[in-house]
């Protein structure tokens, strides 16, 4: 089976046209965002594959329409790979994303009005850890815990204390913009202090700790660890549940029929495949050098001159506050720079008085720099190019001739399966 674009370019040359556009957008800039990357080639192919026209509702071996075989089969391999790569007693396939996968978690774990502690949004948190404007954040009581200053840090001992006042049921770390490794036997003992389960959202460093470039909470005997497969794990979109065996039938019950109907098997694929491409020595080379490019990139910002939160890195991604760093806020910055061929997203910053939609920064990562092939030498170059267009940010010809060389410098660092 071939995925059919000619037919694509015949049926529908709008959408044909968008598709090719944002793959020169793609091939051309730096995707600088940090939960993005380039998929491996193979998942083009099993989320363009006959398994889009399958559904499997149920579980393996218990399935509510016929014709299972096949889709029995990619999610016995995708289960069984997730445990083994992660080290975990159950998992869970089927979220179809991030949010109904926290969600499903939510649901297993509560019951309405129930309290969990959870890392505040607005100091790197995630949507789904409670923000009031989610859904979760009506049904479920969350208390928020924030980094602390001066340093930006987590305040293990802040939140110990948060915790023995609120008696939450699950205590929850995890962000999406923290730069900073997460200390989980702190978390761990946290949770056993009030009697709490321990739960960890990994959705960012998924690929890092499958790699060995950072600790694996499973390790420190969390109950349940969710991360996405589309981020630093280069697999379709989707989510993954890993978590106790005590949990298993609670969290897959949550799931189907709890949150969702039928999985996406396409995608159950493409993470079966990615578990395995994950376990391989190239891999750990990858997430280390993502964790390597991170810290070569902060630190040449730093020489630069730049603001950053927490002051550096220990994971995949920086955040620059750019009102400090060039007085300007980070909706000037994003769109100046996308201008320059760097991708990346405005970000809010701990207490922050601006609002997101122009906060104090941008958020930038390196997983997807790597995944073309990029280092040290090359992110020195990526942060000049950053200054320089955060120097001038309204300086259209500027922007644009840094674009040109930026152009130049992704035809040495093809994406894996779309070199031209
Ligand atoms: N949207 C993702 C991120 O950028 O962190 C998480 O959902």
């Amino acid at each position: 089976m071939q995925i059919s674009f000619e037919l694509l370019h015949c049926s529908d040359p709008d959408v044909f046209d968008a598709v090719l556009g944002e793959e020169r957008r793609q091939r051309e800039g730096l995707e600088l965002i940090p939960s993005e990357n380039f998929a491996f080639p193979e998942v083009y192919a099993t989320n363009g594959s006959v398994f889009a026209n399958k559904y499997a509702e149920g579980y393996v071996g218990r399935r509510y329409y016929g014709g299972q075989q096949f889709t029995d089969r990619i999610e016995s391999l995708a289960i069984e790979r997730a445990k083994q790569l992660f080290r975990a007693e159950h998992a869970n396939v089927q979220p179809l994303s991030g949010s109904p996968m926290n969600q499903a978690v939510y649901m297993a774990c509560l019951a309405p009005g129930d309290t969990v502690l959870a890392m505040d949004l607005s100091h790197g948190g995630h949507l789904t850890h409670g923000a009031p404007v989610s859904c979760m954040g009506r049904i479920f009581n969350f208390v928020r815990y924030k980094t602390s200053p001066p340093d930006g840090h987590l305040d293990y001992d802040a939140i110990l204390a948060t915790a023995r006042e609120v008696r939450p049921k699950i205590v929850l770390c995890g962000h999406s913009s923290y730069p900073r490794e997460v200390d989980y036997s702190r978390f761990r003992a946290i949770a056993d202090d009030v009697g709490a389960l321990c739960m960890a959202d990994v959705s960012h460093v998924g690929g890092l700790i499958a790699g060995g470039a950072l600790a694996n909470p499973l390790d420190f005997g969390f109950d349940i660890v969710t991360t996405t497969t589309h981020k630093s794990l280069r697999g379709p979109r989707g989510g993954m549940i890993l978590c106790k065996s005590s949990l298993a039938q609670k969290v897959d019950a949550a799931v189907f029929p709890g949150m969702q109907g039928g999985p996406h098997m396409n995608a159950v694929a493409g993470i079966a495949v990615t578990l395995k491409l994950a376990a391989l020595p190239a891999f750990k080379t990858y997430a280390a050098q993502v964790v390597r490019n991170a810290r070569a990139l902060a630190d040449e910002l730093l020489q630069l001159g730049c603001t950053l939160v927490t002051g550096g890195t220990e994971n995949h991604l920086i955040v620059i506050d750019t009102v400090r760093s060039f007085d300007i806020d980070g909706r000037i910055a994003e769109t100046a720079l996308d201008l320059a061929g760097l991708t990346v997203n405005k970000q809010v910053i701990p207490d922050d008085p601006r609002p997101p939609v122009k906060p104090s920064g941008i958020r930038l990562g390196t997983p997807a720099l790597t995944t073309r092939g990029m280092r040290e030498p090359e992110m020195k170059q990526v942060a000049a190019w950053l200054v320089q267009a955060l120097r001038a940010p309204t300086h259209e010809p500027k922007l644009r001739n840094i674009h040109d060389q930026v152009r130049a410098l992704c035809k040495e660092f093809p994406i894996p399966g779309l070199e031209p």
